[in-house]
């Protein structure tokens, strides 16, 4: 039997996983859509057929035909949308970042505690790329020793005028605020963000690139660079400098080409298709755990964490100062 899905905004990601829950994965049905843009969301339930499409997101949690929701709206809406899941007791896949508040990122947690079942799943599909898994394994037998440093960038070639300064840290980098302390096993402690000279490819409410230091629990430093006007192509960099080597993150494959006297390599230019098998695995296990009432992936508590980092992070942006990441400690709830 399916599980039959609701799918709130159906944009750039939302249409990814409609297409993925519809055709590629297994055990999965989307049966109802939402969008502000209603128009859209017509648009895309009548390329499938079978999909009912409502002009509000509480239609689409209160649908008795929907058993999950998976929310792909804007970022500032996922919160409330997220708790009106709750409070019906439905499972929901929400994409990053869970909230763009610490404060809103706790009320989630407290709601699904009161709950009593954990039902909220983010999507930080980092965790599930075979890359990142490798590299954890590096990590985790001890090869390179405890690790010490981490040389990271976030690069993507262009991103729309709406996208501002704040951006750079809850919509991007807030996939490394995630996946790196999993990476390490570690906490963050403090952030600090400086901003390099500026590229003219930016515009007066962007300040890119722009440098993140992360310092953690145990002493392990974070240089990420965001850069997300550099043109070239879409690049995700990871090196761990550890104790007694190196380990980095393998770049995507592609065919070495010896041509016009020239050795080159493709570098990809879209998240869409950096991450594509990262997202059919993550949402694959997504189906899987939520039909038998579990939740296996980054929890509500891992949408928290990385908005206490993140709201920290804005703070050093307009402060340039180092400022604390204090979190609260974990409900046995989480263990
Ligand atoms: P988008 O702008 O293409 O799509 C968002 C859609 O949500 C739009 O169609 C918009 O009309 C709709 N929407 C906004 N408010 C709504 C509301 N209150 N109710 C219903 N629909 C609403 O943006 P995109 O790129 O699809 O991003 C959506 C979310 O997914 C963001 O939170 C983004 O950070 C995340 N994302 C995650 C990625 C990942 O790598 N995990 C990659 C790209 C996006
Ligand atoms: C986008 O929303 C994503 O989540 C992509 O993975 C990220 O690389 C990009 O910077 C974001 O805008």
């Amino acid at each position: 039997m399916s599980l039959k899905i609701g799918v709130i905004g159906t944009g750039a990601i939302g249409q990814e996983h409609i297409r993925r829950l519809n055709q590629k994965l297994v055990g999965s049905q989307v049966v109802a859509v939402t969008d502000i843009n209603l128009e859209g969301a017509q648009k895309v339930a009548d390329t499938y057929g079978n999909i009912t499409v409502y002009k509000t997101y509480q239609e689409v949690v209160a649908d008795p035909n929907v058993d999950a929701l998976v929310i792909t709206s804007w970022g500032p809406v996922h919160a409330e949308q997220v708790m009106a899941a709750i409070a019906v007791g439905k499972p929901v896949f929400v994409e990053k970042p869970m909230a763009t508040t610490a404060d809103d990122a706790r009320k989630i947690v407290d709601a699904e505690i009161a709950f009593g079942k954990k039902l909220v799943q983010v999507g930080f599909m980092r965790r599930y790329d075979a890359g990142y898994k490798l590299l954890k394994e590096v990590i985790d037998s001890g090869k390179i020793g405890e690790p010490l440093v981490l040389h990271c960038a976030h690069r993507n070639p262009t991103v729309p005028t709406s996208y501002v300064t704040y951006m750079a840290i809850n919509d991007t980098a807030i996939h490394e605020l995630d996946c790196l302390h999993w990476l390490i096993n570690d906490e963050w402690t403090s952030a600090q963000v400086i901003m390099p000279r500026a590229t003219k490819n930016t515009h007066d409410k962007l300040k890119d690139p722009q440098i993140l230091i992360l310092t953690s629990a145990k002493g392990v430093r974070v240089v990420l660079e965001i850069f997300v006007n550099c043109q070239y192509g879409y690049d995700i960099q990871c090196e761990v400098v550890g104790e007694t080597g190196i380990a980095k993150l393998p770049e995507p494959m592609s065919i070495e080409m010896r041509s016009q006297e020239k050795l080159s390599n493709t570098i990809l230019n879209d998240w869409k298709v950096r991450f594509i098998e990262s997202y059919d695995v993550e949402l694959q296990d997504w189906i899987d755990s939520t039909v038998k009432g579990e939740v296996n992936g980054p929890t509500a508590w891992d949408g928290y964490l990385a908005s206490v980092a993140s709201d920290a992070c804005v703070k050093a942006q307009e402060s340039g100062a180092i400022e604390p990441i204090v979190t609260a400690a974990r409900p046995t709830f989480y263990n």
